[in-house]
């Protein structure tokens, strides 16, 4: 709607891009050779020269970790200046490994824009010449391709080159405020390929700006990578399965961060509540409807004249004791903090930094200057770790006057967005930290920012975890922040692509993700904004925020109908909380996504490589957004490795609204043979009422258990002595797994071993609830109970139900049995989830 197409560069418009595609590698003088190849720390090294420039030889080093995974890197035997290596992202044992520095020739010279080039009136004055890089990789036997977030396309990635090719650019990563249009705000460079027992990925540990090509070679894909600075410096992952090549990928640049419970609530924002009043009153609502929420997000409004940590007096007068209120009802809020600081001697955050020479320089050594929001601006240097140090101590609230324990923090802009520069970004020969040129490191401006926030948080908060969103991210982003889809529209097909721009991030590892509920600039009509509610509920990340000159649009403003189905929506999240907090664990400890496309649950169903108008939330619930206007009924692609069984599940509504098992099945009624999966690979399509009062199709993998919690609560914390409900998905072989992860919510103790995982095991008529790791925590209130249990697919009644305690005791326990449903209620078990039990269904 808005995106001016001219204001961005295609591949023409760069030099290294028109020089790096046209290089063909058909002249065998450019073919490199190796030479002198010999074992050095634990790697192979040796030299690389070609018969084009035979004087520079190039210096390669390959790697194969332990994990499986192989490592090539390629820089300059020696040169003048060192090219730049990306610091900072990788972590562990690969972290400290980093080979010679030196820098490296273009191989094919070209006198065009080799030393300076310009673009809409801004010149890029290129003080190092052309210094672009490339690779191709093949990718054998593979037939598509995914990854390379973050972009507006479908998932599966089609070719940029060869015949009937989808496009023809390459593919861009290169951090940009650009809505609708790739590139956008966030890179991570990793393509995946996936087929039947292969899956395999190519990351491309570069910051500057990157392309690839794609397209088809005999029974291959073939891609060529390159980057306009900086090193080759790639890691091949392979394993049989896309679960072993995520897992790998985690171990080179981290896992999620743990989050606090609140913020897997449901954030309500928009540009801007306005002050103090409004703030109160939408809170107000919330409760007077009985719509759970659990942060209130303020935009850059309620500052003085866009100068970040402060607050307009006038709108709010007492913020301190605003957060205390809400706080007394167990909610949070969060205010956008944003790079760019206002040049003005009488801000401090500016003042001081800019006496302490903290600020990113132009070209020739002053302090680069800007336009954004306040006007001329300067940004923080976030490369420099006395630049972070600073940036973190402005979070006290000495300094951030204003704030409590209970704020926490929106990074936005942070691509950066420079309204006036090139591309709405900082020019590429402005300088940072140790000389280093924005070239080099562009895409890793925003990684830095939140870097530099979370150690604010940190100090604000020892010990406990913070909550950072943040728009611009790189590879390894999920260590500190929350990532969200920029500014998309209230338009259907908007909806529809969250979807697969969700689940790419979540494959570039950035698995706390959401796209804006609602759509951020336009009005959505009532029924976009039910059904947006309804698949964002199930999507990491979940906060309904609108532009400024948009109408107001909380839940209440459409009438009961409207703001019950919207109500419903959000519940039908914090009942799913339990299950998504222990996804975050599996997240944070294993590295496995959240938001998960079909085909990593079912590598063998080929129906699934090309879908992504559904996901897998985890490995248990999948779920199928509806994203067109009036639909009655969905297609629901239910997948299938092997005996696949799926039973619908319960979408927000309390028992007690639902008639337990009558409403609930009804829909599938005469259907539940059909979700019976053949005795073989492959899935099957069926039909679903999905009308926009019933919800959206969402279903229970057979074989999983899931827990919940089923009472409507204000916010998370108020669910925090909650009882838990089980839903056990019985297999063909009627059993099921799962697990349930407890810890305080909040703190760091967990990485201590603080809290409990338990497994759940359904098999040979008998559930178990074993805790398996974790040394536990203390409860700042009675442990929960377990007040529910159901079982699905169950085929027998049983005689008996049985509950027995690991400490001794037990009792026999009431339960429904309905036979048509294979359904059965196991009422009160009431026992506490921090110790161990066995529940027995005697035949
Ligand atoms: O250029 O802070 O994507 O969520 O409301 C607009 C105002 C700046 C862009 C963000 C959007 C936010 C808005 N910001």
């Amino acid at each position: 709607m808005a995106f001016k197409e001219e204001e961005f560069r295609y591949c023409k418009d760069s030099s290294f891009c028109r020089r790096q595609r046209k290089f063909d590698g058909q002249d065998d003088r450019a073919t490199y050779k190796l030479h002198n190849a010999h074992l050095e720390d634990n790697g192979v090294v040796a030299e690389m020269k070609n018969a084009l420039n035979p004087n520079q030889p190039l210096k390669l080093r390959a790697t194969i970790y332990k994990s499986g995974i192989f490592r090539i890197e390629i820089d300059e035997a020696s040169s003048a200046k060192p090219r730049y290596r990306v610091k900072d992202v990788l972590v562990g044992d690969i972290s400290q490994h980093s080979s010679s520095e030196g820098a490296m020739e273009d191989i094919t010279g070209e006198n065009d824009g080799l030393w300076e080039e310009s673009f809409k009136g801004h010149s890029d004055s290129k003080p190092n010449g052309p210094e672009s890089i490339g690779v191709d990789f093949d990718f054998m036997g593979a037939k598509h391709v995914y990854g390379l977030p973050e972009r507006g396309s479908r998932l599966m990635l089609g070719n940029t080159r060869g015949e009937g090719a989808a496009r023809d650019e390459p593919y861009r990563l290169y951090n940009l405020d650009v809505f609708e249009y790739e590139p956008l705000y966030g890179a991570v460079p990793i393509l995946y390929s996936h087929r039947p027992n292969f899956s395999s990925a190519l990351f491309w540990l570069n910051a500057a700006e990157t392309m690839v090509d794609v397209e088809d070679g005999p029974d291959m894909k073939r891609t060529h990578w390159f980057s306009e600075s900086g090193v080759i410096d790639v890691f091949l992952l392979s394993s049989d399965t896309p679960k072993g090549v995520q897992m790998q990928f985690a171990s080179l640049v981290g896992t999620q961060f743990m989050p606090p419970m609140f913020s897997l609530g449901y954030h309500q924002c928009r540009w801007n509540y306005k002050d103090d009043a409004d703030v109160r009153m939408v809170d107000s609502k919330f409760d007077e409807y009985d719509i759970p929420y659990d942060v209130l997000w303020l935009d850059i409004e309620h500052t003085v004249g866009k100068r970040y940590l402060t607050w307009d007096k006038h709108l709010f007068p007492d913020p301190e004791g605003l957060q205390h209120d809400l706080a007394s009802r167990g909610r949070k809020m969060v205010t956008i903090i944003d790079p760019h600081l206002k040049v003005d001697m009488g801000y401090s955050v500016y003042a001081e930094a800019k006496r302490l020479g903290f600020f990113c320089k132009n070209k020739d050594g002053g302090d680069f200057e800007g336009h954004c929001w306040p006007g001329t601006s300067s940004w923080l240097d976030y490369l420099n770790p006395e630049v972070r140090d600073y940036w973190a101590s402005r979070f006290l609230p000495a300094n951030y006057v204003g704030s409590t324990e209970h704020l926490y923090t929106w990074n936005d802009m942070n691509e950066p967005s420079v309204f006036n520069g090139p591309e709405i970004t900082m020019p590429k020969d402005l300088l940072h930290y140790g000389n280093v040129e924005h070239r080099d490191v562009h895409n890793l401006y925003g990684f830095y920012m939140t870097m530099a926030t979370v150690a604010g948080h940190k100090l604000l908060r020892p010990g406990r975890r913070p909550f950072i969103l943040s728009r611009a991210f790189f590879a390894g982003s999920q260590r500190y922040a929350a990532v969200w889809t920029g500014d998309n529209g209230a338009r259907w097909d908007h909806l529809a692509s969250a979807t697969p721009m969700l689940l790419q991030l979540s494959l570039g590892g950035i698995h706390f993700c959401g796209a804006d509920v609602g759509g951020f600039f336009g009005n959505p009509e009532p029924e976009l904004l039910v059904r947006w509610y309804q698949a964002a509920a199930y999507t990491p990340f979940f906060r309904g925020h609108a532009h400024i000159d948009t109408q107001r649009r909380e839940p209440w403003l459409f009438g009961d109908v409207v703001m019950g189905q919207i109500r419903a929506a959000i519940r039908a999240r914090y009942l799913v909380l339990p299950y998504l907090y222990t996804l975050f664990h599996m997240a944070h400890t294993q590295g496995l996504p959240i938001m998960r496309p079909l085909w990593m649950e079912f590598p063998g169903d080929e129906v699934t490589i090309a879908m992504d108008d559904e996901f897998m939330l985890g490995e248990a619930l999948l779920v199928k957004p509806v994203v067109s206007a009036n639909t009655r009924s969905s297609n629901v692609y239910l997948p299938s490795d092997k005996d696949d069984i799926w039973y619908p599940f319960r979408n927000g509504q309390t028992p007690k609204e639902q008639g337990v098992f009558t409403s609930l099945w009804s829909r599938f009624r005469g259907q539940t043979g059909s979700l019976r999966g053949q005795a073989q690979a492959g899935g099957k399509t069926i039909s679903v009422d999905s009308g926009v009062e019933q919800g959206i199709p969402v279903f229970q993998r057979g074989g999983t258990i899931i827990p919940t919690r089923e009472r409507a609560r204000r916010s998370t914390s108020a669910m925090r002595a909650d009882p838990f409900t089980l839903h056990v998905a019985l297999n063909v072989r009627e059993e099921a797994s799962g697990s349930l992860y407890l810890d305080d919510g909040d703190t760091d103790e967990h990485t201590a071993g603080g809290f409990f995982l338990f497994g759940l095991k359904f098999q040979s008529n008998q559930l178990e609830y074993r805790q398996t790791e974790g040394s536990g925590f203390k409860f700042s209130h009675p442990p929960p109970a377990l007040e529910r249990v159901i079982v699905y697919g169950i085929t027998k009644q049983p005689a008996r139900v049985t509950l027995k305690r690991k400490n001794g005791g037990g009792s026999e326990l009431e339960f429904i049995y309905d036979k048509e449903s294979a359904m059965l209620i196991v009422r009160k078990p009431n026992v506490p989830m921090n110790e161990e039990w066995s529940i027995s269904f005697a035949k």
